[in-house]
């Protein structure tokens, strides 16, 4: 059942022993979610835990500063920022696919899984739809909750550059500011930092960037060795797929990258009017419309074809 954020505080108001989980390859929002939202079910006297399918990076640490794994026999499950179950992971499906109690989440794609789900489209960031949450519950937000939601309702707004930032998302980082989150140092390691390794493959992707019809398509290509070469992780690099379409006159950024097993996945970025969601929709991807992603089994160069020409009928 579709419930308001005040009904999802009304519900978990009668609960406790509470298991939130978060989406597989956790990101600010998921992690920022979910920690904001233990915390404050922890300050009403509630036992609460987050639960990763995967180790979550060090950035984030401040998120779960304090919190220690509490013991209690579950009994009620949330999630949050997952639109579909497969998004929990894989160890993590298996143990709780089929008994999700709450959804809370901003994906129009959400898959309504749990027995009643919070879904506001068209917000910009879980974190947000958390804030009215934690309100309702009547928790007063303390600088540690501040800075959980602050990072998510920023790192899902690219620090408030995406088209999914709204007015509300300015509002509520400024009330997270006022309540004492620390956005100068979440915007440093969020927004300005970057590891030797990251510049590295950076260097090798401009070096081999193409561009093709005047420009208005730009592919990058990131292979395994390219991480390896450098030091990085798929999953430090995601910034990366931003790039091609930070160029002038580039209207489709393509970022092809090879996967572990040899298959491939592209992420794309446009500008209006081009559709991402359109192009990978060609591929049976999916997404929004300045940002999608798809996944292609042939060859590097078959793939580049492809894409070449479908973003060419796209760009006409
Ligand atoms: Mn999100």
């Amino acid at each position: 059942m579709q419930i308001t954020a005040v009904q999802a505080a009304e519900i978990l108001k009668a609960e406790d022993n509470i298991t939130i989980l978060t989406h597989f390859h956790p990101d600010g929002d998921t992690i920022g979610s979910g920690f904001a939202l233990a915390r404050a079910l922890r300050k009403m006297g509630k036992k609460a835990n987050v639960i990763n399918n995967d180790e979550m990076h060090p950035k984030y640490a401040y998120i779960w500063k304090g919190i220690k794994k509490q013991r209690f026999k579950e009994q009620f499950v949330v999630a949050v920022d997952i639109a579909t179950e497969h998004l929990l992971g894989d160890r993590i499906y298996e143990k709780y696919a089929g008994r999700i109690d709450l959804s809370i989440d901003h994906h129009p794609t959400n898959s309504f899984f749990a027995k009643n789900t919070c879904l506001e489209g068209n917000s910009a960031a879980a974190a947000e739809i958390i804030y009215y949450v934690i309100k309702a519950l009547g928790v007063e937000i303390d600088e540690d909750m501040a800075s959980c939601i602050y990072t998510g309702v920023s790192t899902d707004t690219g620090c408030f550059k995406y088209r999914n930032t709204t007015a509300r998302s300015f509002y509520i980082a400024g009330v997270m500011k006022d309540l004492g989150a620390d956005t100068e140092t979440i915007n440093e390691v969020m927004f300005e930092t970057k590891t030797r390794g990251e510049l590295e493959l950076e260097r090798i992707i401009l070096e081999n960037m193409e561009y093709f019809y005047d420009n208005k398509l730009a592919i990058a290509v990131i292979t395994q060795k390219m991480y390896s070469d450098t030091g990085t992780t798929e999953d430090e690099c995601e910034y990366i797929a931003g790039i091609p379409r930070q160029v002038a006159g580039v209207y489709v950024g393509v970022t092809i990258k090879e996967r572990k097993n040899g298959t491939f996945k592209a992420s794309v970025r446009t500008k209006p009017p081009i559709d991402a969601g359109k192009i990978c929709a060609k591929f049976g991807g999916g997404g929004h419309a300045n940002a999608a992603g798809c996944y292609f089994d042939g060859t590097l160069e078959e793939f580049k074809e492809k894409i070449k020409a479908v973003a060419g009928e796209e760009l006409k």
